[in-house]
């Protein structure tokens, strides 16, 4: 993407709004706008962040075995007088007329819509397990919508559903869930502490957290310092086995939020591994058997292996898709911007050519551009006919993983700049070796740009 067409309106100033550092950086970064209390439009470079962060959830949940559906934003009243949470839910709940007076709601959450779902459909014991999920936005009145996308009113969530037989296979549900959020957070670079939670307005007697420390965040937690040092993309995992001994591992240390803290227990620990910590809640996990399913609720039913009619068990489980921006954006960054892990990053190159109008640039960069485009690299070109100091400004603040740099000097004699964004290296090197080291020449694309480097000329 040429910089000149594209559309990144950054701004100079912190805006006094923001209070925290990643809601003063995604305004600043021109990633989102404010449109009213807690609602944004999500603008050309949030957006690309945003899609990348639920392509990484919805490979996880596929590969949980979890199905993709999506219901709809707007869903009628009736639903929720079934379950009783129609007035149970309060002002947090966006209630709307249509024209014929029917009463309708912006869905806050999904459990009613899927269990109607499920009970339309499903008939016997065969139907069962199932997961369903869906990313779909949300909207909650919350009292103090803050913090830009992380409390926000409309936001984007990754919603899951699993219905089974018995508190068993509940419980293998769930413990999928549970592994599948903790390799989807790791693959965004995020270390995420699943700790014992309440329940609230969905309700159950077993639920999760899951956790992002950080100093900005809403919740005060309480955990073992030993579990920041569990690595989970270090560890195989087949959805068919038993995960229960892989979540007894993630769940055998202390680690509960602040409604759930045992202070007794945690007093217990020897002081060094004491964490007392405040945190970002990125996902939520719940089991809560037949309490939508059952007859006082929607009345899901199948038959079971012994031809009589049960109830089958539920639980969900929810990502806050569009709060994973911002949460990331707080565990990294530094003074000069935003530092995108690549999993997540907008464009994996910023290509700045420092000087527009020269020759020898121009050819150089057009060149790369061209290189980068042609193996799959995501490049943002900073082609604008402006100074050094702003070009840089800006592409620290949005944070691509690599800057490449196309001065006049080195352009004469094909050499270029490299810039590391996370750990500020730089290197001096020739434009064909920066090019091998951003694309992995042991892909396919890379084999091919490889083709193409050796064509590459000097300016
Ligand atoms: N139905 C269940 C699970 S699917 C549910 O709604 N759970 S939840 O209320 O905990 O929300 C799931 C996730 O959505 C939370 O962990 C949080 O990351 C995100 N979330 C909740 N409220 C907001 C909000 N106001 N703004 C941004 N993200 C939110």
């Amino acid at each position: 993407m040429r910089l000149t067409r594209y559309f990144l309106p950054t701004l100079k100033e912190t805006p006094a709004e923001a209070q925290i550092v990643s809601h003063r950086l995604m305004l600043r970064a021109g990633m989102v706008r404010l449109e009213a209390a807690g609602i944004y439009s999500w603008l050309p470079l949030g957006l690309r962040v945003l899609r990348r962060i639920e392509q990484i959830v919805r490979e996880e949940q596929d590969a949980a075995g979890a199905l993709e559906l999506l219901m709809p934003t707007i869903q009628p009243a009736e639903l929720w007088r079934e379950s009783g949470r129609y007035d149970d839910y309060g002002k947090e709940m966006l209630r709307i007329k249509d024209r014929h007076e029917r009463d309708m709601l912006y869905g806050p959450t999904n459990e009613e819509m899927v269990s109607a779902i499920f009970r339309n459909f499903a008939k016997s014991y065969r139907d069962l397990p199932k997961l369903l999920y869906h990313i779909q936005w949300k909207f909650r009145d919350e009292v103090r919508p803050r913090f830009g996308v992380m409390r926000g009113r409309e936001f984007l969530m990754k919603d899951s559903y699993s219905f089974d037989l018995d508190y068993a296979g509940a419980r293998a549900s769930y413990n999928r869930m549970f592994i599948a959020y903790l390799r989807t957070f790791a693959r965004m670079g995020l270390k995420a502490i699943p700790m014992v939670a309440d329940t609230g307005p969905i309700g159950g007697d077993l639920s999760h957290e899951f956790i992002i420390l950080a100093e900005t965040g809403e919740s005060a937690v309480y955990c073992d310092r030993g579990l920041t040092d569990f690595d989970i993309l270090g560890e195989s995992v087949d959805y068919e086995a038993n995960l229960q001994p892989l979540v007894d591992k993630w769940t055998s240390l202390y680690a509960a939020t602040d409604e759930k803290h045992d202070a007794a227990a945690f007093a217990a620990l020897p002081a060094e591994r004491r964490m007392e910590a405040r945190g970002i809640e990125v996902g939520h996990v719940f089991y809560f058997g037949t309490k939508y399913s059952g007859p006082e609720a929607m009345n899901v039913t199948v038959t079971g292996h012994d031809g009589k009619l049960v109830h089958p068990e539920m639980g969900s489980y929810g990502i806050g898709v569009s709060r994973l921006v911002g949460a990331i954006i707080e565990a990294h960054h530094d003074q000069a911007g935003i530092r995108w892990p690549a999993a997540v990053a907008p464009f994996q190159v910023g290509l700045v050519n420092l000087k527009v109008g020269d020759a020898a640039c121009d050819a150089l960069a057009g060149d790369l551009y061209a290189k980068l485009a042609a193996a799959g690299c995501d490049t943002l070109y900073d082609d604008r006919d402006e100074r050094a100091g702003v070009k840089f400004a800006d592409m620290d603040l949005i944070g691509l993983p690599w800057q490449l740099v196309v001065g006049p000097r080195g352009a004469k004699t094909g050499m270029v700049e490299l810039k590391n964004r996370a750990s500020g290296a730089r290197e001096e090197l020739t434009a064909e070796a920066a090019l091998n080291k951003l694309v992995d020449p042991t892909s396919q694309l890379g084999g091919l740009l490889q083709e193409l480097g050796k064509g590459l000329s000097p300016g």
